[in-house]
């Protein structure tokens, strides 16, 4: 039944209580198939005020996660696995988070999310155990609780079960690469705007011709970057 396994690294854990609570998300943790754990890297401290934080050596401003608790959180979660789940660390230097990275990450049963805090994690985590940097994009955030759960809602959505119906996914935004086509629904005539004439026709054909016709006008129109050959 279980499907997909996530488990957080965090200082901040009662950040994730929306997610697993009244959403799509929260319903497929209920019925099993998402498992979504958060472990609090402040239990793993070894210092007396629980410290998790500390100077950066050569000085500048703000404070670096200290290694030790980062990596006996992450010791919790992997002791008793015959496999080694892939970590990410959210950041933004990583790489970026698509649809087309959002599918590579589906294919794991099991991602640790590590979330960092102030000007990051010390740099010896990354080399001993992160397996990928992934950021949501080109701003900065506080911390990278936000991230995590935006991977989370983003892959678990791809997760069959996750959404009522496959289909639901496969002709949206990203997918093809291009935009999605307009959408209507009841009343026909809103503030005298009417529904375009093709989607009562009932024509199939038709209908699905000027919705391709729409997502290539609107890309072209709105994300002119997303029809230019990619450089990779
Ligand atoms: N996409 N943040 C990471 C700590 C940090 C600071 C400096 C490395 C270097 C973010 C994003 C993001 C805030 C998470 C800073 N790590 N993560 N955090 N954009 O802004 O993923």
């Amino acid at each position: 039944m279980l499907c997909m396994r996530f488990d957080v690294l965090t200082i901040f854990p009662d950040m994730f209580t929306p997610i697993l609570m009244d959403s799509i998300i929260g319903r497929a943790v209920k019925s099993g198939i998402l498992e979504i754990n958060t472990i609090n890297i402040r239990d793993f401290s070894k210092d007396k005020h629980f410290k998790t934080d500390d100077y950066p050596y050569g000085g500048g401003s703000g404070m670096v996660m200290t290694p030790q608790p980062i990596y006996d959180a992450w010791q919790s979660v992997v002791n008793g696995l015959d496999y080694v789940p892939k970590l990410v660390y959210l950041s933004p230097q990583g790489n970026c988070l698509t649809q087309k990275k959002a599918l590579e990450l589906r294919e794991e049963k099991h991602i640790v999310l590590l979330c960092g805090h102030y000007e990051g994690i010390d740099e010896r985590i990354i080399e001993l155990i992160v397996d990928e940097e992934v950021s949501i994009g080109d701003y900065v955030l506080t911390g990278g609780e936000l991230p995590a759960m935006v991977l989370i809602d983003c892959v678990s959505r791809l997760v069959p079960g996750v959404l009522p119906s496959e289909e639901a996914f496969s002709n949206e935004s990203h997918y093809s690469g291009l935009l999605e086509y307009p959408q209507y629904t009841r009343p026909y005539d809103f503030m005298g705007k009417t529904v375009p004439e093709t989607l009562i026709s009932g024509h199939h054909a038709n209908i699905d011709k000027w919705r391709q016709e729409m997502s290539l006008k609107r890309t072209a129109q709105k994300r002119p970057d997303l029809l230019k050959p990619s450089p990779l």
